[in-house]
Formats: C-alpha cells, structure tokens, sequence
C-alpha cells in the first residue's frame, strides 16, 4: 500500500507543477516586464517553470515547444511571435495530451482545439483608442507615418487594423509611410530616418505599435533637427515607464495601455487546468489610455 502511495505522490511533498513557457523574445521594455511576471509568479507558486527566449524566432519557438513535449511538462506556456505556422506542432502537443495556453499573442487557427484558453489585451482595440485620439488632437487632418510592429504578429496585424478603422472615416488623415520597425528601439530610430528623409516636414504624426520604437524614432526626430511631442505629434502602445518619462519631457503625446503583468492569471489559468476546472476560451486585459497631461501625477504609480 504505501509503494502505491509513494508511486502516486501522495506521501511526502505534492508533486510539483512543471510549466514549459515559450517567450517571443527580449526586444522591447513590454516584453522584459512580462518575462519577469512570468518568472516571479512562478517561484511564488513554487512551480516550476522552464523558460525558453527565442529571440523573434518561429523555428525557435517550435524547437522550445518539441523539447517541452519531449519533458512531458504538464503544461505548456506560449506567447507566439507571428500567427500563422503552429498548427503542426501544437498538433504534436495534443497528441502528447498536455495543454496549451496562449498567453499575449493569438494563433491564427481554425482548429481552436489545440489551445485551452487565450489570455491578452485586445489589440484591435488599442489600435483604435490611439486612431480616435490622433484624430481629435490633429482636428481630423494629419500626414501620417507608421511604425508597425514585428511582421506577421497579432500586435502588429490588429494595432494597424484597429488604427485604420478610424483614421478612413477622415478623409484628411493619410497614412504616407508604414513599415515595420519589429517593435525595437534600434530598428524605430532607422525606419524614422528613412521617414525623414523621404518625407521631413511632410509628417506631422507618428503612430508607433509601441513604446519602445516611438522612443528610438524620437531620437531620429531630434537628430533631424525636428522637436518630437510638438512638431511631430506622436502616440504609441504600451504605457511603459519610458513612455511616461518621454511625456513628462513633452516628447511623446500619448500611450495607448497594453499590460505585460499576465503572470498571476496565466498561472491561475495553469492552476485551473491542474485541477480540472473549466476556463474561458478567451481571457481579455483591461487597460486604459494616458496623454501627456496626466503623465506626471501616473508615472509614480506604474509597475512596468
Ligand atoms: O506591445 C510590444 C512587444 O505582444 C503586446 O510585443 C505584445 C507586444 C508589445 O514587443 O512592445
């Protein structure tokens, strides 16, 4: 009877949870929030947690997931880069019988069996709130040049998607540049210098899918010679501290919230499915707006 017992776990300590967590990568101040909400929700918990970094990569993240079936984790964790190009391996995850959550990002999937439940923000949404602030702050009339996230991501597809819902019913707000700047600091800064020098006092607003390429592109700004916050007008997604700090120098004129802090209700979510209990299919983020006038009274209140 006791071999049974042992066998089965229960004498001595529960067996632990065992999480594999595929992350998108490190490339702006969102991600790096979340990867640490992640990280300390667990040891919180006392799960244990393997955490795989996969720099932007797909090929990457597929390889993490393979060798988190291979470990016979009870529970895998996954933020995917772009949307489309899952379906084979998270097949090989439901074959294997360990579930899937989707955490931040969606998969672009018929078959919405092979996940249990997506936690994130709405981005369609948050492409909206920072479409309908632009066009009152402009007066409905603006050349505007756009900073796209990572190619082929959920944020990138719905910010721009949600942004451009607005903007076409003014028939004076142009998109006159849009391209990508894979949602880092460096590679904003570069794409606002190609802005520039196609289009220099063209552009009156900047719309960036998020904080960390607004910020890289103001740089580019100030290095053209142009004040950021009052020549150009830019509004941006995330609400990270940089951003606050960007407005309170009247840079940056506005963020769109999006929140990393996804760690306590993904491992609720982990914790669920342990215990059996049903979950919804989709767990949505609620999240606000902040211009630059209340930058200063929020900014001593933010935790990312
Ligand atoms: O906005 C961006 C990050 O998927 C919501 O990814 C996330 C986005 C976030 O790189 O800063």
């Amino acid at each position: 009877c006791l071999v049974i017992l042992l066998s089965l776990g229960v004498v001595g300590a529960a067996k632990k949870i065992v999480v594999g967590f595929s992350q998108v990568g490190a490339e702006s101040a969102w991600r790096t929030a979340n990867t640490e909400s992640i990280i300390s929700e667990a040891k919180k918990r006392g799960i244990e947690l393997k955490f795989s970094d996969a720099q932007q990569k797909q090929e990457n993240q597929i390889k993490a997931i393979r060798s988190f079936i291979a470990q016979k984790v009870d529970v895998i964790g996954f933020s995917p880069v772009v949307e489309t190009g899952w379906e084979p391996v998270l097949r090989e995850a439901k074959r294997a019988k360990i579930p899937v959550i989707l955490s931040d990002r969606a998969v672009d999937s018929k078959d919405t069996s092979l996940w249990v439940t997506f936690m994130g923000s709405d981005f369609v949404e948050e492409g909206r709130r920072a479409g309908k602030w632009l066009a009152e702050k402009m007066k409905g009339k603006a050349n505007i040049v756009e900073l796209q996230g990572t190619v082929g991501s959920a944020p990138a597809i719905d910010r721009k998607e949600g942004f451009e819902e607005i903007i076409k019913s003014y028939p004076n707000m142009k998109v006159i540049k849009s391209q990508s700047g894979d949602f880092t600091r460096s590679k904003g800064k570069e794409v606002m210098e190609a802005f520039l020098k196609a289009e220099g006092k063209n552009i009156d607003a900047l719309f960036a899918h998020n904080d960390d390429m607004a910020i890289g592109a103001i740089q580019a700004i100030e290095e053209y010679g142009l004040k950021p916050g009052k020549d150009i007008i830019i509004v941006s997604i995330d609400a990270v501290r940089g951003a606050f700090e960007a407005m309170i120098e009247g840079k940056l004129n506005c963020t769109v919230e999006c929140s990393p802090l996804l760690g306590p209700q993904f491992f609720d979510a982990v914790e669920a499915i342990m215990a059996k209990k049903p979950l919804p299919k989709r767990i949505v983020t609620k999240e606000g707006i902040f211009p630059q006038e209340v930058a200063k009274e929020v900014l001593p209140t933010r935790k990312y």
